[in-house]
């Protein structure tokens, strides 16, 4: 199964990963350039050596759908994922007045008095942008990310792509092309982006009735990121699958570099003692069809029965 091979991957990092230091100062252990294959009729790739929380990987895919780079989405469905991201500009803007919050990513895991400060500027942040209207426009934004490229990229001439849409139309229409592509990196709008694209681009393909899907991974947190964007881009695929009639097929992820955090060893180590357990099925309400229809109730994991949860910390 696809699982097997992220634990491999797992493994490969860990046996043969070059030790470098990186932009966040934790420090990585990295290789460059793998590939991972996931047969979704297997099953639906959630890893099961540890719990996935299906209902943020698929709230953050609704969020990119919609083409919103807004957090405030994200915190009215409970999703934390993006907080720092958002909470990292407001605190470098002029109208934060509040403690000094530089580098509060690493400080907040070494300094408990700078943690406890930390961790209420972040409530009060969250909470402004859940109630205050000009504060969540404002702030709540993290720049020109994912949905911004996938539905509205601009053109030099003033018009906007809608790349999403304009691939599920050639997937229906012109199955057998092998321009199925979408691209989140848009060079010219990387300043202005809170975390410039990991997952860069992917490219569909039709054979036998069947949709397959490779993704684009330039940077991947194995531990964190990666198990997210394995169950987003598979939940992608059943979804323009199930809006083109069409089976799902693979999902073929390939990473660029792909690293594990000196910070998650442990955890990874515990998971790879865990034995792999059965995939569950994702169940999609039949009375929809249009992939910008979808609302988070109308899927759902069934027979999910994971190892527990392993709590890392993030690098900011
Ligand atoms: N930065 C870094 N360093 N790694 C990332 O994976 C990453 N991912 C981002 C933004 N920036 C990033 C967006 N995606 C989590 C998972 C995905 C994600 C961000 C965060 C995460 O923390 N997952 C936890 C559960 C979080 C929760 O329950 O709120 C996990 O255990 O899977
Ligand atoms: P970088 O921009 O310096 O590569 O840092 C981005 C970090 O976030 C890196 O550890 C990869 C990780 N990441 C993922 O693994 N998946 C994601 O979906 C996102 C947004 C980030």
């Amino acid at each position: 199964t696809g699982e097997r091979a992220y634990l491999q991957l797992c493994k490969d990092i860990l046996a043969n990963g070059s030790g470098r230091n990186d932009r966040t100062n934790t420090g990585t252990y990295s290789i460059f350039g793998y590939q991972m294959r996931f047969n979704l009729k297997e099953g639906f790739p959630l890893l099961t050596t540890k719990r996935v929380p299906f209902k943020l990987v698929a709230s953050e895919l609704l969020w990119f759908i919609k083409g919103d780079t807004n957090i405030r989405y994200l915190l009215e469905n409970n999703n934390n994922i993006w907080n720092e991201w958002a909470f990292e500009k407001w605190i470098k803007s002029k109208d934060y007045t509040g403690p000094e919050m530089n580098n509060f990513g690493i400080r907040s895991q070494q300094d408990e008095a700078f943690n406890k400060q930390y961790q209420e500027q972040m409530t009060i942040f969250k909470e402004k942008i859940l109630t205050d209207n000009i504060f969540a426009e404002k702030y709540g934004h993290l720049g020109d990310v994912y949905g911004k490229q996938w539905r509205n990229w601009k053109t030099s001439q003033n018009n906007s792509i809608d790349q999403l849409k304009n691939v599920i139309e050639q997937i229906k229409h012109n199955p057998n092309s092998r321009r199925h592509i979408v691209s989140a990196w848009n060079p010219e709008d990387i300043p202005n982006m809170a975390l410039p694209p990991c997952h860069t681009m992917f490219q569909f393909y039709v054979a036998d009735n069947t949709l397959s899907c490779q993704l684009y991974q330039r940077s991947g947190d194995v531990f964190l990121g990666v198990p997210f964007n394995i169950a987003s881009y598979a939940l992608l695929t059943h979804l323009i699958a199930h809006e083109c009639g069409l089976e799902v097929g693979d999902f073929v992820h390939t990473l660029g570099d792909a690293h594990i955090y000196k910070n998650h060893i442990e955890q990874v180590q515990t998971q790879l003692e865990r034995d792999i357990r059965s995939l569950p099925t994702l169940k999609i309400n039949k009375e929809k069809q249009s992939i910008f229809d979808f609302e988070l109730s109308d899927f759902e994991i069934v027979d999910y029965n994971p190892h527990p949860t392993i709590k890392a910390p993030i690098a900011v």
